[in-house]
């Protein structure tokens, strides 16, 4: 389609759809216009990408995750479409912005963090790798939280994200299935003496699909990503007529993450898991089938990923299928059960290592947790008399009363990776060193990675721009020729044009922090950002506590000379997790403190940005001068926001943790500041038991003087959190061991104020950290897990050179 063609077509779509022209829709009716214009063209390709894959007999990956953390998909699309420039003058041409379009979108925020923003980054890298590759997951009603500050509390709102619909999904009846919860099972011989299940009682819901598709980045591939809404199936009706009943089953879908501080919250989640994982599994069976493929021959057509724990019962389903279904014997299941499952472990840290109540398991779904059981039991009798009993025992999946899923998705797969070189080394030989030793083979790494196109091409026209006129556009499909910018390290023109791409960056990342937070912040200042979930574990308080630092240092010597600085911070702290809300509060009370302390005046901003996203990620990113990696060493598994921010020619700050280490690899030590602990010193106080936070505070008067600030009423208004993080520094011992590394970040952090101040020096550091952000690509992360883990290829062999024609 040219330019002239899709005006045509805009303001035909525009009088069918909404009966008026351009001069009278809103921005919605013209968003929607749009969108629909583009899913009726991509919805050819769609339909071929199937195609193409059945006939092909290609091998097809199914990434199940309990979080997908899309964004907004608008610009997107129009840049993997090829369509962007060509949709962006002619809506020009019509009077419209695009920019004024794609704000009406709603964030798809159907995550939280880390793992679900990287479930996104890979649907799109698999699908403009031209992998045939499918995401799996739920349709909650309501998406992650609005954050809102309230007295500086965070208060978390509702996200009715499909208050207005969706117009990029497809709901898709035809292929719901059924999903049975609770209830009681019993085995019992057929008439041909196979053992099957009797169910008596529980419920069967009704799981449909809504397909989202996954558009490649100009190859004509259009993939799914197919989520499940609950519904009560027609001839259950009668059986729900209470509005609490129907409450009841619709909650299933409603909210990501129920609250897990109570025993029904638990449940819910539990229930959501086995909803999601099995009514994805039946689909895939039944598709396969479909194919009338023998069954003995899944394995090669078919990849399960399991993403986190939270589908390891893809394991279960997938063995109920195969043996009670289709009469497979328990050990030819089993053997096509691991080949097909792999998993991916996201943290070290207990709470993504999940482990459900038998009892709950048993009432939830009892099958799968007989399956389990035999499982285990299966398990233990392989291992005995070949393996120590304390290993055993350590490895079991049913242990203590609980079923460990971590154990479960390693037993029942062919594949373990980890997220970071770092981090699958502790998974080797720490956290899952158990199983390392049964299964040494099945463990590798694999790096996480960035979809580029996102974070650099749609987050950063100014950067990209001076990136085409210096390097030309090939960078914008091969991310590895962003090293082409080395060879301008000395050109003070491209460093130039770097500095002004950056400063016009700030400048609209200031007129928001304006608008939203009322506070003018100066552009030349260094932008320092830390965006990232609110954990105690990533230290948004060590952060704090040295911007108090610069905070007493000012008021006592208000001519210091220091580089002015902007600390940004963007952050959801999960609705139960008392602790990280606190710190929330501290840090606004704090920034409300020094953002109105007429002694500082523009030398030091606190900017705490109210509901973090993928939006505002895309915002902030881009003017970011300082990357604040700063967890303690060992429990950031990898980190992804350290990859975009180096992309945009951010200078990290950071402890040698998950792929810091790799980016300091590649950048060199003289491009990144480093500092705290490493991991084996964090180890050795595990081992020796000696650390003491206290000994540092009272060896210390810098540390003391600081700390002090959170008691002693310099930050008003904090009495109950003042104390509390008073008390997890000094009475609990500081799990996280701030106070150790928070003399060692203060050096660091006044080297980058030192590197600041000679601007061309900085633009050259800022330069390589772009130069080298190529290796962290997504598209090369999942191609390593597309040849080494599924082993599924590209279906490009069946397109022409254009990559657009099917014969
Ligand atoms: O691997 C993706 C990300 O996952 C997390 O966010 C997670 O939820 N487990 C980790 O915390 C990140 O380190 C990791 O990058």
């Amino acid at each position: 389609m040219n330019k002239t063609e899709f005006k045509q077509s805009f303001s035909q779509r525009l009088a069918e759809k909404f009966a008026m022209g351009v001069a009278d829709a809103s921005p919605n009716e013209l968003y929607q216009t749009l969108g629909s214009l583009m899913t009726s063209t991509y919805s050819q390709d769609w339909q071929q990408t199937w195609t193409d894959y059945r006939e092909a007999e290609q091998k097809q990956v199914y990434y199940f995750s309990i979080e997908f953390l899309p964004g907004k998909l608008l610009k997107s699309n129009l840049l993997n479409m090829g369509w962007l420039d060509m949709v962006t003058e002619g809506l020009a041409e019509l009077g419209i912005n695009l920019d004024d379009l794609a704000e009406v979108e709603p964030d798809m925020a159907l995550g939280n963090g880390g793992l679900g923003r990287l479930a996104s980054c890979f649907m799109d890298s698999i699908a403009s790798m031209g992998l045939p590759g499918n995401g799996n997951g739920i349709r909650y009603e309501y998406g992650l939280f609005k954050q809102h500050f309230v007295d500086n509390y965070q208060v978390e709102l509702p996200d009715k994200w499909l208050q207005k619909g969706n117009l990029w999904e497809i709901r898709k009846e035809s292929k719901a299935v059924d999903v049975r919860l609770g209830g009681k099972v019993f085995m019992s011989d057929n008439d041909s003496g196979n053992l099957i299940p009797n169910y008596q009682g529980g419920v069967v819901l009704r799981a449909v699909p809504y397909d989202t598709g996954m558009v490649g980045y100009q190859n004509a591939i259009v993939n799914t990503m197919r989520l499940w809404s609950v519904e009560i199936p027609p001839e259950e009706e009668e059986n729900y007529r209470s509005i609490e009943d129907r409450r009841t089953v619709e909650d299933l879908t409603s909210v990501l993450y129920p609250d897990d501080t109570s025993e029904d919250g638990r449940k819910l989640r539990l229930s959501q898991e086995y909803f999601f994982v099995s009514a994805g599994v039946q689909s895939i069976l039944r598709y396969y089938k479909q194919l009338n493929r023998s069954i003995d021959t899944i394995n090669r057509f078919i990849a399960i990923h399991i993403n986190d724990t939270h589908p390891a019962m893809c394991v279960a389903e997938f063995m109920r299928l195969l043996v009670d279904d289709e009469q497979l014997s328990w050990e030819r299941a089993w053997n096509l059960t691991k080949e097909v499952m792999s998993y991916t472990n996201h943290t070290i840290m207990a709470e993504a290592l999940e482990k459900w109540p038998i009892s709950m398991m048993g009432s939830v779904c009892p099958r799968i947790y007989q399956i389990i059981e035999e499982i285990d039991r299966r398990f233990v009798e392989e291992m005995t008399g070949v393996h120590d009993f304390d290993l055993i025992q350590r490895t079991r999946i049913i242990q203590d009363g609980q079923v460990h899923m971590a154990h479960l998705a390693i037993i029942g797969s062919h594949s373990t990776n980890g997220v970071a070189k770092l981090h699958s080394d502790l998974l080797k030989s720490v956290v899952l060193h158990d199983f390392y030793l049964l299964y040494p083979t099945r463990f590798n790494n694999k790096t996480n990675g960035i979809a580029m196109r996102r974070w650099s091409q749609l987050a950063n026209p100014a950067l990209s721009n001076v990136l085409d006129k210096t390097i030309g556009h090939l960078w914008r499909e091969q991310p590895n020729d962003l090293r082409l910018l080395l060879n301008y390290v000395e050109d003070d023109r491209v460093l130039a044009a770097l500095a002004e791409a950056k400063l016009e960056n700030k400048k609209h990342l200031s007129t928001y922090i304006h608008e939203h937070c009322g506070i003018k912040v100066n552009p030349q200042a260094i932008f320092d950002v830390q965006i990232k979930r609110l954990h105690a574990y990533k230290r948004q308080l060590l952060n704090l506590l040295h911007i108090m630092k610069l905070y007493l240092d000012l008021k006592e010597n208000p001519d210091l000379p220091m580089e002015p600085r902007v600390f940004i911070f963007g952050a959801k702290a999960a609705p139960s997790y008392h602790y990280a809300k606190s710190i929330i509060k501290v840090i606004n009370e704090a920034a409300n403190l020094i953002n109105h302390d007429p002694m500082i005046k523009d030398k030091l901003k606190v900017i705490f940005l109210e509901n973090y996203n993928v939006s505002l990620a895309e915002r902030i990113i881009p003017a970011a001068d300082v990357s604040e990696q700063i967890s303690l060493a060992s429990k950031e598994a990898s980190g992804t926001s350290n990859m975009k921010l180096m992309l945009n020619g951010a200078v990290t700050i950071a402890t040698l943790d998950g792929a810091n280490i790799e980016i300091r690899d590649a950048v060199g030590e003289e491009n990144i500041a480093i500092f705290g602990l490493t991991e084996t010193e964090v180890y050795q106080y595990y081992e020796n038991k000696n650390y003491s936070s206290l000994s540092i505070y009272q060896d210390s008067p810098i540390v003391q003087r600081v700390v002090k600030t959170l008691i002693d009423g310099t930050i008003p208004n904090i009495v109950a959190e003042g104390y509390e993080i008073f008390d997890s520094l000094i009475k609990y011992n500081d799990e996280f061991f701030v106070l150790r590394d928070f003399e060692d970040y203060c050096l660091a952090q006044e080297s980058v104020n030192k590197a600041y101040q000679n601007k061309r020096h900085w633009s050259q550091i800022s330069l390589r950290n772009i130069a080298h952000a190529g290796r962290f690509s997504s598209d090369d992360t999942v191609q390593r897990y597309a040849e080494d883990i599924w082993q599924i290829e590209p279906v490009f062999a069946h397109k022409n050179d254009r990559g657009v024609e099917h014969d």
